[in-house]
């Protein structure tokens, strides 16, 4: 697939999803602390960018899977918002039919594989997925996201070595927002570049700019275009930041606040808005009623959510063993 050009479009679009996806985390957090959404919570504010980018270099039919912090992720691949609030209520309209909640958003219809609460345990879910997908020849890629922390599991390094083995048509990104829960990146390794994991299996790998939506396209395109083209998959580091605490519960001991407010001055949103303005592709109007947009889409995914039913009990007994349309295995 060609590149694709970035434009008033692009940046128009970027804007609203980033700021609906930010707004969509506030208000998660707001709802929190009023003990309507129970359990954890681990909010995306400050890493939007890197959804933002790598969407766009995804076309339709690709996959994405990934870890906890995935409530904006399944929005952007198609997923109705007002579900994915529902889910975090723990409702049965929710997009896991309110068995899941915050770290388990999933939907087979638009590709979203999880949501997963297993640090790198979605890594060789991922490459599985890929596996799949060229095993029956189809030619969607699967984009496989991760935190720093989960670099340091065993799990991926052997699915590394497999995906390399098999030529698998998947792209492992890094999220490397600096922790682990309150751990940094410094105080869990010996080495703090963590793209050069993938040197050792001789797997393409590089390090991308996490804080601005075009370098995360223009970063990523090359490993998506590559593994649709089956030339095997790619490893990529891109650097982030999360202004929020690890998950709700988090008392933040191991940052300052100094440090948070730097990466503010680079805000991704702040940054695709500025660009918005320099080049007057809307006005102080337009740019208005994108905000009231959001405002508004937010609030109908609030009442959607709080009017739905929770599951009936019954519902525990579903979903648990191999059913009819598993994703992965057709039964004669
Ligand atoms: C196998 C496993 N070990 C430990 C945990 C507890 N835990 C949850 S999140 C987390 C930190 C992971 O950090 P990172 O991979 O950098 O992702 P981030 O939260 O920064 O997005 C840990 C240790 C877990 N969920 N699973
Ligand atoms: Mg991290």
């Amino acid at each position: 697939m060609p590149k694709k050009p970035i434009t008033k479009e692009t940046y128009l679009k970027w804007y609203e999803d980033m700021l609906f996806w930010r707004k969509f985390e506030d208000k998660a957090a707001a709802l929190y602390i009023q003990q309507k959404i129970r359990g954890f919570l681990h909010l995306y504010n400050g890493q939007e960018a890197v959804l933002a980018g790598c969407l766009y270099a995804m076309e339709p039919g690709d996959r994405m899977i990934t870890g906890y912090r995935n409530h904006v992720q399944p929005i952007g691949m198609g997923v109705d918002p007002r579900t994915v609030m529902a889910e975090l209520l723990g409702k049965k309209t929710g997009c896991s039919k309110g068995n899941g909640g915050s770290m388990h958003m999933f939907s087979k219809e638009h590709n979203f594989f999880g949501g997963h609460g297993i640090v790198g345990g979605q890594i060789p879910l991922g490459a599985g997925i890929a596996f799949a997908d060229k095993y029956l020849g189809r030619p969607h890629v699967t984009l496989t996201f991760m935190g720093d922390g989960a670099v340091r599991q065993g799990s991926l390094h052997e699915t590394l070595n497999m995906a390399m083995m098999w030529s698998l048509p998947v792209v492992f990104i890094v999220e490397n927002n600096g922790y682990a829960m309150g751990t940094s990146v410094e105080r869990s390794a010996n080495h703090t570049e963590i793209w050069k994991l993938g040197l050792g299996y001789e797997m393409p790998c590089w390090q991308v700019n996490g804080m601005n939506p075009v370098d995360v396209y223009e970063g990523v395109w090359e490993a998506v275009d590559n593994a649709r083209a089956g030339k095997g998959p790619s490893f990529i580091e891109i650097k982030t930041y999360r202004y929020k605490g690890h998950s709700m519960s988090d008392a933040q001991h191991y940052r300052t606040k100094e440090e948070v407010a730097e990466y503010m001055k680079i805000d991704p949103i702040t940054q695709v808005l500025n660009v918005i303005k320099e080049n007057n592709w809307a006005t102080e109007a337009e740019i208005q009623a994108i905000d009231e947009r959001v405002k508004d889409l937010v609030n109908e995914c609030v009442e959607f959510a709080e009017k739905s039913p929770y599951p009936e009990p019954e519902q525990l007994y579903e979903d648990v063993y191999v059913q009819k349309d598993y994703p992965f295995i057709t039964i004669q």
